[in-house]
């Protein structure tokens, strides 16, 4: 039997995705496809899961589309674009948990956009970052057009995708591609820390400002306006909320989730 090209483990309230071929630098294959969009499906429907961290096994963190699967080519590539990756990165993106990539070693092609269409990206300081796209004559996809201009800036990003440069860890943070930087033999407690802090936040106000902060990436100001009252007062009945202001009140750490 082939082993499972994904690895899910949960402590607590974290849920850490790891991407499990080592040997191809975790390239995304249908196999591997097919389990990340069942995790996130799983891990949303799961109210035990309150955040989520995607990282990937061995020295890379993922390689984009695995180049050696046969039959992609042509109108097959436009399909698994729109039938395989595209709701890879929705199911990442409306996934209303926090969702970190824990960065630790090269993301290129696709696997570059599966870690922008997470919310926070911590990388080791060995790790390396590609457009590669245009290596193999090809567009940016799975969503980089979409988080990678507006994460760095139009300039960045056309740079970045034209010249499909490696670049390193420090020079990913200077441009604001990733959030922290951390030793590598380092990253994995760091980003468990990171996760936990984050399930410990309040569940619905965590999916509700995700929703709020990339919704209003279409909107304008009046109308992101208007959303944000909805979502403040959906925010504002919630069991979290009272428990909130309790803590607030009583000095002590609020207990978020239990409502
Ligand atoms: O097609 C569609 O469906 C459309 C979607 C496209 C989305 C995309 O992601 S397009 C971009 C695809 N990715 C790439 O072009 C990156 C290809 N890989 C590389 O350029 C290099 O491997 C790296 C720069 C990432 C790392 O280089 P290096 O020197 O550290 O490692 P390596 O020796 O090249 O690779 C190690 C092994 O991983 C090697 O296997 P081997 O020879 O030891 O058996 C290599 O073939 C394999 N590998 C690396 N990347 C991929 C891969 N195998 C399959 N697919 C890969 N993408």
């Amino acid at each position: 039997m082939a082993p499972a090209p994904l690895r899910s483990d949960q402590v607590d309230h974290v849920l850490t995705l790891t991407l499990d071929r080592p040997d191809a630098l975790n390239a995304l294959d249908a196999g591997l496809k097919a389990a990340l969009l069942a995790a996130l499906k799983t891990a949303a429907r799961d109210r035990s899961v309150r955040a989520v961290v995607l990282t990937g096994a061995g020295r890379a963190f993922c390689a984009g589309q695995d180049l050696r699967e046969t039959g992609l080519t042509g109108a097959a590539i436009g399909r698994e674009v729109r039938e395989r990756y595209n709701p890879l990165i929705l199911a990442l993106a409306r996934l209303e948990k926090p969702v970190l990539a824990a960065v630790n070693g090269v993301a290129a092609g696709a696997g570059l956009s599966l870690a922008l269409a997470c919310d926070i990206r911590m990388a080791a300081d060995t790790a390396t970052f590609s457009c590669a796209f245009g290596r193999v004559g090809l567009v940016p996809d799975s969503g980089l057009s979409w988080f990678l201009p507006r994460l760095v800036g139009l300039g960045r990003a056309l740079e970045m995708a034209l010249t499909t440069e490696m670049l390193d860890a420090a020079t990913a943070a200077r441009i604001g591609l990733v959030g922290r930087v951390v030793p590598a033999a380092d990253l994995a407690s760091e980003a468990a820390a990171l996760a936990g802090r984050l399930a410990a936040g309040a569940p619905l106000a965590m999916g509700l400002t995700k929703r709020a902060l990339l919704g209003a990436q279409s909107l304008d100001l009046e109308a992101a306006l208007e959303v944000e009252a909805q979502l403040q007062t959906a925010a504002g009945r919630s069991p979290d909320h009272a428990e909130g202001i309790a803590a607030f009140t009583e000095k002590r750490p609020a207990r978020f989730g239990e409502g």
